[in-house]
């Protein structure tokens, strides 16, 4: 397949490291990672080479959803800092040349943002129809959708005798973007931090904020009815062009839940004036049942395969770009789900970097991938702290499940997985925080006195150093940010192997994921 000249662009050539600022590192003993412990660490990131940082949500949150579930877009929590805080913290993101990028969450508000708080208090408030309101059928909820994180994606309101709409969490009102105001309110946040000097946004399910039709789903749970729904090109054509579409140093990237590749090809089109690029999920549900994640089947190699091949060449075909990646803070760890914790940990986790990295889309490094942490070490629901976790541990149990059967399952797919403290060394909270402080959030795995970065830095063989390696070869080589991808071995069940070329540089990657030697021509 020949590409046309594709559009040079920074963010093309260039390494995100996403940050969990819960669990990088507590700079003032609470238990909790703040935004001046992410400051310490810059140094160590501008090291690995990386060029932009990705924030998950810092905004003011009760915390149901660890802060998916803001109370408000222009306030920094406590619980991370200042805004003074962040401004320092952007200030030497800055002066070490990298760029900053903030995580916006505008599907839905915490049930406890003033704007929620208001809609609730009668059908004539102001504010009424900043979100979704239904009244109830034959004393039950308006359809059949159900929430992400289980049970009814409706909560019924005694205060008006109606029903409101939460995707995920219950204390996670969805927004109404039907509602002209609530775009308007959505643009002047957007603006807030542009104005502050922020170059990058991340859209959080924002394929997921335009609904249509409010039918039960006789097939499914209601997805169908507000994925990729009916005026999603239209409003973030909108937002595009009346915020960040303004300025070409800025990035965007939409997390994309259960989408379609051809609405991607819009998504993140060249000129199709919507994002830079798009988070999809397809190949993280290899080891689900369709869309089903808790319950317990292998992970599909060749299904993989088939579906990271399909969108690199199809959305290479379309000319649009894909964000590439394994994990972030809702997967496990990929070293543990796809690779080997035990005698081959090195070498499957550099083997799994080296496919993202010389792939054609923009990687992503989530905290601890580097290093190649790996999932909880946990032997108790009482140590996990995800909502969607500890929801469905009851769900499976209402379903059946014995207590042990449904840990098993929670212990392979929470997300909490992802969001244990990163091991900086091999002290007794692994360096994330001082060893007289409070007992951190959540667990630290017993692995950190092997798995840290501080024993990582001082070997040259280590997977960090390989990382360094893969994100400074996408800026000596043109052929991975700019080649075109040719999937190698397609029918092979055990090799995953491509080839990208650029211009006479030909570059050829060829993986083993098993631990026995195979042979490959
Ligand atoms: O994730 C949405 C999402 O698709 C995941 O929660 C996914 O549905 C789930 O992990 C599958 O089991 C975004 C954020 O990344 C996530 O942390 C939030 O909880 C969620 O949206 C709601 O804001």
């Amino acid at each position: 397949m020949k590409l046309e000249q594709p559009a040079r662009a920074w963010w093309k050539e260039a390494a995100v490291y996403q940050i969990y600022p819960r669990s990088f590192c507590d700079s003032n003993g609470d238990g909790v990672g703040d935004l001046p412990g992410i400051l310490q660490k810059l140094d160590y990131l501008q090291q690995l080479g990386v060029d932009v940082l990705w924030l998950n949500p810092v905004y003011r949150s009760p915390g149901v959803d660890n802060g998916y579930d803001i109370s408000d877009y222009r306030a920094i929590d406590p619980v991370f800092g200042t805004m003074e805080d962040f401004d320092r913290l952007l200030e030497e993101v800055h002066r070490r040349g990298m760029r900053l990028v903030m995580d916006l969450v505008v599907n839905h508000t915490s049930d406890r943002h003033p704007w929620f708080i208001e809609s609730r208090k009668s059908v004539d408030n102001p504010y009424r129809d900043y979100y979704i309101w239904k009244p109830g059928k034959d004393g039950h909820e308006p359809n059949n959708w159900g929430a992400c994180f289980g049970g009814s994606a409706w909560k019924y309101d005694p205060q008006t005798d109606m029903y409101y709409l939460h995707l995920f969490s219950k204390k996670q009102p969805d927004l109404n973007w039907d509602n002209e105001n609530v775009r308007r309110e959505i643009q002047k946040i957007v603006r807030f931090w542009m104005d502050k000097g922020v170059k990058g946004f991340r859209f959080d399910v924002v394929n997921l904020i335009s609904k249509g039709a409010f039918e039960d789903d006789t097939e499914g749970d209601g997805r169908k009815y507000y994925t990729d729904g009916p005026n999603i090109h239209k409003y973030l054509k909108e937002l595009h062009d009346m915020t960040f579409g303004t300025d070409t140093q800025i990035v965007t990237v939409g997390e994309m839940s259960s989408t379609s590749i051809e609405n991607c090809y819009q998504y993140a089109g060249r000129d199709t004036g919507e994002l830079s690029m798009v988070f999809s999920f397809h190949h993280l549900k290899v080891d689900f049942m369709g869309n089903e994640k808790w319950v317990l089947v292998p992970a599909d190699f060749q299904k993989l395969k088939d579906i990271i091949f399909e969108w690199q060449t199809k959305m290479t075909e379309h000319n649009a770009w894909n964000a590439v990646f394994w994990c972030n803070h809702d997967q496990p760890r990929v070293v543990s789900r796809f690779g080997d914790e035990g005698r081959y940990w090195k070498q499957s986790a550099k083997m799994l970097g080296t496919i993202i990295h010389c792939l054609r889309g923009t990687p992503y490094v989530y905290q601890g991938e580097e290093i190649g942490m790996t999932n909880t070490d946990f032997t108790d629901i009482s140590q996990f702290r995800d909502v969607e976790s500890l929801n469905h541990y009851r769900i499976l149990q209402e379903k059946g499940l014995s207590a042990s059967d449904a840990f098993r399952i929670i212990q392979i797919h929470s997300r909490d997985n992802g969001r244990t403290p990163m091991q900086w060394d091999g002290t007794k909270y692994a360096g994330f925080s001082s060893e007289d402080g409070k007992e951190p959030w959540i667990g630290v795995n017993e692995n950190h006195t092997k798995i840290n970065t501080a024993d990582q830095l001082e070997n040259e063989d280590s997977i960090f150093r390989y990382y360094q390696k893969l994100i400074a070869m996408r800026k000596e080589l043109d052929v991975i940010a700019y080649g075109d991808i040719e999937p190698l071995a397609e029918g092979d069940s055990s090799v995953f192997a491509y080839r990208r070329c650029w211009k006479g540089q030909e570059l050829i990657v060829t993986a083993n994921f098993y631990g026995k030697e195979y042979e490959w021509k």
